[in-house]
């Protein structure tokens, strides 16, 4: 791959694959296939889903509320989940089978307790920037393709927020997995094909 393109691997984490927490259907099947597409980027980004124990986002955190309901925050709109990648816990280790040893930047996302980021740009505010536009921006990159999990929610909104910031974007479909909840994976693949997000099979 060019020097201009930067390929994102969203969320590889314990928690995200088989026996975690907020596990994605065939979520561990990305790891061997992630290993390789990286091998051809000389640049790398590796996000991590990082909640404080009390985070916004979890049902727990809302009485009388379930995981995978939907509730209305200052910011809009936000489905609850099951607590997961609790910042420092070992859910939220990337799998131990994710091999990217010339990995440039690991960037924690959804740190911030009151507001949820499924994207690795902006906070769900839509507003609060974690200056990863910046840090590729200054690294002359142009082209940024993603890949992880989970396709529908952290993939598909990091996808449109790099097209909102300019850059040229691609996601790498064999190389994630979705969640798919009452149609989010539709939703999310038309969203991006208007935002000019292009479809990739392989690379
Ligand atoms: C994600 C739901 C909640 C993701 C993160 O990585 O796609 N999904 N937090
Ligand atoms: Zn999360």
């Amino acid at each position: 791959m060019d020097a201009k393109t930067a390929l994102l691997v969203i969320d590889v984490q314990r928690d995200f694959c088989a026996g975690g927490a907020l596990a994605v259907p065939d979520g561990d099947a990305v790891v061997p296939i992630v290993n390789a597409l990286a091998r051809h980027y000389p640049t790398v980004i590796v996000t991590q889903d990082w909640h404080p124990a009390n985070h916004i986002s979890f049902a727990s955190q809302h009485d009388g509320r379930a995981p995978f309901e939907t509730i209305t925050l200052g910011y809009g709109e936000q489905i609850l989940w099951p607590d997961h990648c609790v910042m420092g816990s070992a859910g939220a280790a990337l799998h131990s089978a994710l091999e990217i040893p010339h990995a440039a930047l690991i960037l924690r996302k959804g740190s911030n307790r009151a507001i949820d980021s499924y994207s690795a740009f902006l906070e769900a505010d839509r507003a609060t920037k974690t200056g990863l536009d910046g840090y590729l921006t200054s690294r002359g990159i142009t082209q940024i393709d993603l890949c992880g999990l989970a396709t529908d929610y952290c993939v598909a909104w990091s996808a449109l927020d790099a097209r909102r910031f300019g850059f040229e974007a691609r996601v790498i479909e064999p190389a994630c997995r979705a969640i798919d909840l009452a149609g989010s994976l539709d939703a999310a693949w038309r969203a991006m094909q208007a935002a000019g997000v292009a479809r990739a099979g392989a690379v």
